[in-house]
């Protein structure tokens, strides 16, 4: 087996996963090349700085950069592992684009020799490992790819699923079990040993296929339970009860764990994953789809309450607490959150003040609606409405004695000692 300090790793992607993956592997020891499509992130990692916010990121590839174990580049160099990290978007029927995962694919191609192994960690639709298989073998006619033919392959081809948790992610990329998943189980072991070489958790392998739909599963799990958390605080603003009361009583049942409502479902995972399945398979899917549609309906239940709450008090103004997709985080995509305060900043303008401790200025979505950034302190002393939107520490340490007075929406459930005023409830809408 190649040692750590004379392997060679080339990381497709230096994105959420990617960076961190990059250089998780360059402190064994290993020479890691990180390759992507854009100057200014290549640039940034070359000068031992990131352009993602996550905990530790920072001096984990300041060292790797200093030490020469991480460069990055846009071209693509030879190895003896890839990784391919690239997004995998839907597009507006949901239906899956892996055409970033097929070009990063044919960039390997391009410097692939016998021995390699390409692994992809992209979140992709079942199947699409066997698509990169099929692709390397058009590009690559000189070399034996595995699952053709009976005889041995050139090289070994995996599907090995990310799982990390925006916020923990150094930690989980060490601690957290790998489902590897082979073209053939030989090129799960091939994989199998790659991943041996950092990661603490158990490694577990089996088929592209079951480990590409075992993803998916993940993170649809997570979205239908969501959802009836969703769904039970819809009910409980009709019952007029407090759901986190609700919630916290029913979890003293030694069988149920129910998760946290919230004003929807965001980042780019648990809102897009469950669609591939669904797409995949439409007529046997209509408990995650309406989950899926559950959850997307949140944002719009959220919308209108904070209106109602907002239009009840002319000329209140009102603070929209966070605009995260979830606690504690930099990230705003696919944000709850951020729909719901950008609605309301068109509808009432210059009354919306934002509070976001991990935003320099407010995003594009504000554009032209006279809402302003602002911090917590002002925006206690300013305004008489507050919506409460992500869960971060800092607003969950506002004590009762500073918000007792203030007209409060709290879809987090940060606050549970906060008088809540009466709910205005509407009929569930879903999407489509
Ligand atoms: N949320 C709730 N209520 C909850 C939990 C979450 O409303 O009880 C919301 C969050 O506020 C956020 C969204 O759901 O808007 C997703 O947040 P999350 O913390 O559940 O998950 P992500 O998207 O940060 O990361 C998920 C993780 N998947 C699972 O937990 C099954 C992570 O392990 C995956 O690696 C990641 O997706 C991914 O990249 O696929």
């Amino acid at each position: 087996m190649i040692s750590d300090s004379e392997l060679n790793v080339v990381v497709v992607g230096l994105g959420y996963i990617g960076l961190p993956t990059a250089a998780i592997i360059a402190r064994t020891g290993a020479k890691v090349l990180g390759v992507d499509v854009t100057q200014s992130i290549v640039d940034t990692v070359n000068s031992g700085k990131v352009h993602i916010e996550e905990v530790d990121l920072d001096g984990l590839v300041s060292g790797v950069v200093a030490r020469g174990s991480l460069r990055a580049s846009m071209q693509i160099e030879p190895a003896d592992v890839f990784v391919i990290a690239v997004p995998t978007p839907f597009a507006d029927n949901h239906a899956p684009n892996i055409g970033y995962v097929l070009q990063a694919a044919t960039t390997v191609a391009t410097v692939l020799k016998a021995g390699d192994v390409v692994i992809l960690e992209s979140t992709s639709p079942v199947g699409t490992t066997e698509k990169v298989r099929d692709l390397l073998a058009q590009l690559r006619p000189d070399l034996k790819v595995p699952g053709k033919t009976g005889e041995s392959a050139d090289i070994a081809i995996a599907y090995c699923p990310e799982r990390v948790l925006p916020g923990r992610i150094l930690v989980e990329l060490i601690d957290n079990d790998r489902v590897i998943g082979g073209i053939t189980p030989r090129c799960a072991r091939k994989a199998l040993a790659f991943y041996r070489r950092f990661v603490r958790g158990a490694c577990v392998t089996t088929t592209s296929r079951a480990a590409e739909m075992t993803k998916l599963t993940e993170n649809a799990f997570r979205d239908v339970n969501i959802a009836f958390a969703n769904e039970l605080s819809r009910v409980a603003d009709t019952m007029e009860v407090d759901v986190w009361e609700v919630i916290r009583l029913a979890n003293r049942h030694p069988r149920v764990n129910i998760l946290s409502p919230g004003p929807g479902v965001g980042g780019h995972c648990i809102a897009v994953d469950p669609w591939f399945l669904v797409h995949a398979d439409r007529a046997n899917t209509p408990l995650i789809r309406t989950a899926r549609e559950v959850n997307d309906a949140k944002v719009d239940y959220a919308i209108d309450r904070a209106a109602a709450m907002i239009e009840a008090h002319p000329g209140m103004p009102v603070a929209c607490l966070g605009l995260a997709f979830k606690a504690n985080i930099d990230d705003f995509r696919e944000s709850p959150a951020l729909k719901v305060a950008s609605e309301l900043a068109h509808r009432f303008g210059d009354r919306i003040h934002v509070v976001e401790p991990y935003a320099r200025s407010l995003p594009g979505a504000f554009d032209g609606s006279g809402a302003t950034l602002t911090d917590i302190d002002t925006a206690i002393e300013t305004c008489g409405i507050m919506i409460v939107l992500v869960d971060h520490d800092m607003f969950k340490s506002v004590p009762l004695d500073e918000r007792i007075d203030k007209l409060v929406y709290d879809t987090r459930g940060i606050w549970p000692d906060q008088p809540q005023p009466k709910p205005r409830t509407e009929p569930l809408r879903l999407a489509g």
